[in-house]
């Protein structure tokens, strides 16, 4: 049996018994007491006045805790330290945390809540990033990348075109929501169980707080309920305030968010506003790209450097062009400051050269997949920030998925569909993507994997992994179980924990299988090595003439005596080591950010789709008909997890491009404050028909088992989904005038459709 086409992820049997163990799931000792979050009613102001008498007086409430209360550092920002975990004197975002009211039960910690009175003097909100810059208003100095020289290049253009464009943010809605538990152990030492895709982040920031070394601190997680990079720097504060409260009460405290404290209290993907100009010859070829992208980041920094970072490395998605201008300013709002999500800057950037493309057919009168095609990357092309594309996929996607579709059939059907359907429009959309895989901070590009087998032959692998649904413990076990040719039930993965794996990255940049794939198979092979060493003394056989085989040891091809659970006994005797630990660190990667040059990306993915949607032009409402992919997996190692992961990344790509729509008034309160004003896809508007075929290819030997990361990229997809709907506006409405303001909701459309 071939485990990389049967296995299934391991995660899901317990799913579907209800038995998989997330935070609100931990045992809770008896005493244990419930914590709820005071945050700010108001986005910018100075606290004059906090009443908490009547809160503390109600029965059942235990203490109460502010900025006051910390003994370290009231500090938790990650890249720049400019966010604090309780508002002293001013506040900067409507949910902004201000106390913890600590409490007998949850419940009657919301009764308290309620009963603290505050008075804030406001102070002027600004809540878009325009606005922002307007105002000077910026997180840290702008980043800019260039290639050749794009000035003198638009001499050389036949067409140029300028334009604006807007990407709203999106909201990760994981389904379970932030949250921590935490317990004293002796001596002041505290364990956390934290649903968060960076337990090391949560271990350093709980011990600033706190003033006491990480040593003291431990973090544990057993899976996440979905993380979606919500989770990368977002899950920290409230295991930072159960750990306060734990330390100073030296009992159990859990503090897991409601939905409603969730989307108000935190971050999101970071809305964008930008512009571009694009500068085009007659046949095609674009020669010249200039944007500035305007991040709005919220009130603090969080990870938004970082992510500006990659709105630049994918500005140019996956298109050669030799005059690259592109420039990011990350804009402080009054917004609770944004954060990962899926794609980290990368989306942002794409939707802005695939609007300005669409925007250079429309006027010069092609269609948008001539100027896409006609600027594919080639092997050997640069891109904006030096890096040279090898074992480049981007024209191999798109001609597969031209050819296996049959792309002209496909435009055929739906012209004559348009021709002859007056009140439903149909519109198809191309959308290559190219993402590079690494964290782009390249120090971060480690893992380490700690196994050990037992003595009857079972096998326990810690890892930094986090598994959040991406199905990456079950791609830990089948290296496992492949290296040494067990069953995958001789396997397991144990919790993801700070003393067991330390000073570990997040789980993100899609990066988590291919670091902790890569130190767990360093592990197993160093085991390997050994065992065999051992078989070959028991044998009285050389060393490389033995191999492992359904649980057997082989000599020549040969099957023996020994089992693998009597190759285990035999090195137990002759005290071998059965524990080892492996350290990975990607090779070739270095970026020089005084230059912007670099080769920051082990490897790049790649792949099409062709997204074909249908417009119901009476009431502005589409559906997906299909979306048709060639998919640059390189070689899948669990090709059932893989196709989930492009199907997820796919819906969720297209919900932020089409139906969730993220609203704050002009004061910076959050109006979509709950799923009956927050839609993402559902069962009824994913695409009706969902087609992956792997592109083949020998894929990239820095790639987990040449398996490629496949967390990020098959999100962008879904951009395609905003240019398809447009493509069908125009065919009902001639004198529709091409925006770039997404999401593209109904109400949208709607409009488009009947503007004159
Ligand atoms: N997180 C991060 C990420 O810290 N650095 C990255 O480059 C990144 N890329 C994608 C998603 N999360
Ligand atoms: Mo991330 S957006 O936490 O990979």
């Amino acid at each position: 049996k071939d485990l990389k086409e049967s296995i299934k992820n391991l995660d899901s049997y317990t799913h579907v018994r209800g038995e998989s163990l997330y935070v609100d799931d931990v045992n809770i000792r008896q005493g244990t007491f419930h914590a709820v979050v005071f945050d700010s009613p108001k986005a910018h102001g100075k606290i004059k006045h906090i009443d908490y008498s009547k809160a503390e007086a109600l029965e059942g409430v235990i203490r109460i805790f502010t900025y006051k209360d910390i003994p370290g550092k009231n500090e938790i920002g990650g890249i720049i330290p400019d966010e604090p975990l309780f508002a002293e004197n001013e506040v900067h975002f409507w949910g902004m945390p201000i106390a913890l009211i600590v409490a007998e039960t949850e419940f009657i910690a919301r009764k308290a809540r309620d009963l603290i009175d505050i008075n804030i003097e406001d102070l002027p909100v600004i809540t878009t990033a325009k606005e922002a810059k307007t105002k000077g208003s910026f997180i840290n100095a702008p980043r800019s990348f260039s290639l050749g020289d794009t000035e003198n290049a638009y001499k050389d253009c036949d067409f140029i075109f300028e334009g604006e464009t807007f990407s709203n943010g999106q909201e990760h809605l994981y389904i379970e929501a932030q949250g921590a538990y935490a317990e004293p152990l002796e001596n002041g030492n505290i364990k956390i169980t934290s649903s968060t895709q960076g337990p090391t982040a949560v271990q350093k920031t709980v011990a600033q707080v706190l003033g006491v070394s990480m040593h003291k601190i431990e973090i544990d997680v057993t899976r996440l309920g979905g993380g979606f990079g919500g989770k990368e720097d977002q899950a920290t504060p409230w295991a930072v305030m159960a750990a306060l409260a734990t330390h100073h009460l030296n009992q159990s405290v859990k503090l897991i968010l409601n939905r409603h404290d969730d989307l108000r209290m935190t971050g999101k993907r970071h809305p964008y506003e930008s512009s571009y100009k694009i500068g085009l010859s007659k046949d095609l070829k674009i020669l010249a790209y200039e944007a500035e992208f305007l991040q709005n980041s919220g009130a603090a920094a969080d990870l938004s450097p970082a992510i500006a970072e990659r709105t630049l490395f994918h500005a140019t998605n996956s298109y050669y062009v030799p005059n690259v201008t592109t420039k990011v300013l990350s804009c402080k709002t009054n917004l609770p400051p944004n954060t990962a999500f899926r794609g980290f800057g990368g989306p942002q950037g794409m939707f802005v050269i695939e609007s300005a493309i669409a925007k250079a057919a429309s006027e010069i009168g092609v269609s948008p997949r001539q100027i896409q095609e006609a600027n594919l990357l080639d092997e050997n092309d640069t891109f904006s920030y030096g890096q040279i594309a090898k074992q480049v996929e981007a024209k191999t996607s798109w001609n597969s998925a031209k050819n296996i579709f049959n792309i002209e059939a496909l435009e055929r059907d739906i012209e004559n569909f348009n021709r002859t359907n007056k009140a439903f429009k149909k519109g198809l959309a191309l959308m290559p993507i190219a993402f590079g895989i690494s964290f782009t901070n390249t120090p971060m590009n480690h893992a380490r994997a700690l196994v050990h087998i037992y003595l009857d032959g079972s096998i326990g692998i810690s890892t930094a992994a986090v598994e959040m649904g991406q199905g990456v413990n079950t791609k830990m076990m089948q290296i496992a179980a492949e290296v040494f040719s067990v069953p995958i039930e001789k396997t397991k993965i144990e919790t993801t924990n700070t003393t067991r794996v330390a000073n570990t990255s997040p789980s993100a940049a899609s990066s988590t299988a291919d670091l902790n794939g890569k130190a767990t198979l360093m592990a197993c092979n160093s085991l390997l090595e050994r065992l065999k060493k051992v078989a070959s003394e028991d044998l009285n056989a050389p060393e490389d003439s033995i191999s492992l085989k359904d649980e057997c040891v082989y000599t020549n091809g040969e099957k023996s005596k020994l089992s693998w659970t009597d190759l285990i006994n035999k090195a137990m005797l002759k005290r071998v080591a059965l524990t080892e630990n492996a350290h990975y660190a990607t090779p070739e990667i270095h970026f020089d950010k005084t230059k912007e040059k670099g080769h920051p990306f082990a490897y790049h993915v790649y792949g099409t789709a062709i997204v074909i949607t249908t417009v119901d032009c009476t009431r502005g409402t589409y559906e997906f008909d299909s979306v048709k992919i060639v998919h640059d997996y390189g070689k899948s190692m669990s090709k059932g997890i893989d196709l989930g992961q492009v199907e997820g990344a796919l819906a969720q790509g297209i919900g932020w491009m089409t139906m969730e729509e993220i609203a704050y008034n002009k004061d910076g309160r959050l109006l979509s404050n709950a799923l009956s004003t927050y839609k993402i896809p559902d069962l009824f508007s994913v695409p009706k028909n969902v087609e992956v075929i792997p592109l083949e290819t020998k894929g990239h030997e820095l790639a987990i088992l040449k398996s490629k990361a496949v967390g990020e990229p098959p999100l962008m997809y879904g951009i395609g989904a905003y240019f398809a709907i447009q493509n069908a506006i125009k065919a009902y409405n001639p004198n529709y005038n091409l925006k770039f303001h997404a999401p593209m909701t109904p109400e949208k459309v709607l409009m488009s459709l009947y503007q004159n």
